[in-house]
């Protein structure tokens, strides 16, 4: 199994904004120095990767812009392990934290990724929470339009501002992406002003994902308003009792002719893929250092596996690893998940096919 070499462009996302845990913006960190790079280039990769991404910038532009009071309450402050604890520039809009923040830091990864992906090269970004997917996903949707997402994970990610119940922006990119009625909602009064710190988080993103553009594989944890939200919109989602029911090899072809179906009838080509993988969709004997993690999960054989498929399509256009904590549990459980993380991009990337 040969394909052409190509260049792979590691779009390195030190970021914790979309939930309350400090450390996943440490996971990027510790998957580049685990030898990710290095990994790739030895499956004959060419690699980009020119250092993390300093969301400072965006921070310091928030801040100092800001024209909201900072002697306004803002939400919680207490527990000093809470990365959620809003800053006074950037208060909760209705229960959403960071909601500024996450937005901002999103668009710069849309055009990030896109860019990429436009120069013909395959973005990799490493989480950094699950939030990031609005950036990569428009980014991905940006260069290739036609493109499907499948989204791997214990969780559906599709809360809106008027169904969830956390507040955390993580729980939430697809149905941003998605451009559902809830988030229209919450940001109809918001009134925009000329500092960034005033302008309409979110209002840059296009709904450009069609619910019938998105297949889930993993799913065990989800809201009861996300489930109403999965049936209203027909969108397809295999859970693992799916998985149990019909083995991973199935259902991933399941999920990849549900994407393909009525696509470009007539030609051979693929419909090209965007993987965003949660790595909590992995069973925590598995991927143990992960913020919400969820018993029952996939094994390190039906994890890989979809990686493997996916590549052997020779269709996958975009790839995201989220949600790698390396501050939570212990430390083999720590080297345990980043090794993971590793592994499937790896296996993304084409190492375990012969
Ligand atoms: B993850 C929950 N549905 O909305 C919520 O890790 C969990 O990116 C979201 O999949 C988990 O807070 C977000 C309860
Ligand atoms: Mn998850
Ligand atoms: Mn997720
Ligand atoms: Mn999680």
């Amino acid at each position: 199994y040969l394909k052409a070499p190509r260049t792979a462009s590691i779009v390195g996302c030190p970021f914790s904004g979309g939930q309350p845990k400090l450390g996943v913006d440490k996971g990027p960190i510790h998957l580049v120095e685990a030898g990710l790079v290095n990994q790739l280039e030895e499956l004959g990769w060419n690699v980009k990767f020119d250092g993390h991404h300093q969301f400072e910038d965006i921070k310091y532009a928030l801040s100092s812009s800001s024209s909201i009071d900072p002697s306004a309450p803002t939400a919680s402050s207490a527990a000093n392990d809470d990365a959620s604890t809003s800053n006074h520039w950037d208060p909760p809009i209705g229960i959403l934290k960071n909601p500024r923040l996450v937005s901002r830091v999103c668009e710069e990864v849309a055009k990030v990724v896109s860019g990429h992906a436009k120069n013909g090269e395959l973005p990799v970004t490493l989480g950094g929470d699950h939030s990031l997917a609005m950036g990569t996903i428009s980014g991905t949707l940006d260069a290739h339009p036609e493109a499907g997402v499948i989204w791997v994970d214990a969780h559906a990610d599709i809360n809106t501002a008027a169904t969830t119940e956390s507040g955390n922006i993580h729980g939430m990119p697809v149905s941003f992406l998605m451009g559902l009625d809830g988030n229209h909602q919450a940001f109809a009064s918001f009134k925009p002003g000329p500092s960034p710190s005033s302008q309409t988080p979110f209002a840059w993103i296009k709904p450009v994902l069609k619910p019938s553009s998105i297949v889930y594989i993993g799913l065990r944890d989800v809201d009861a308003g996300e489930k109403k939200i999965l049936k209203e919109n027909k969108i397809k989602a295999f859970s693992m009792h799916d998985v149990d029911r019909y083995g991973i090899g199935r259902v991933v072809e399941m999920a990849l002719e549900y994407l393909n179906g009525g696509y470009a009838q007539g030609d051979s080509k693929p419909r090209p893929i965007h993987l965003s993988f949660d790595v909590d969709a992995l069973d925590p004997s598995v991927a143990p250092s992960t913020g919400t993690p969820v018993r029952g999960g996939l094994t390190f054989r039906e994890g890989h596996y979809i990686c493997e498929r996916i590549w052997e399509t020779g269709a996958l256009v975009g790839l995201d690893i989220m949600e790698v904590n390396p501050s939570l549990e212990d430390d083999v459980s720590v080297k345990q998940t980043v090794a993971v993380g590793c592994s499937l991009v790896r296996s993304a990337l084409g190492e375990t096919l012969l």
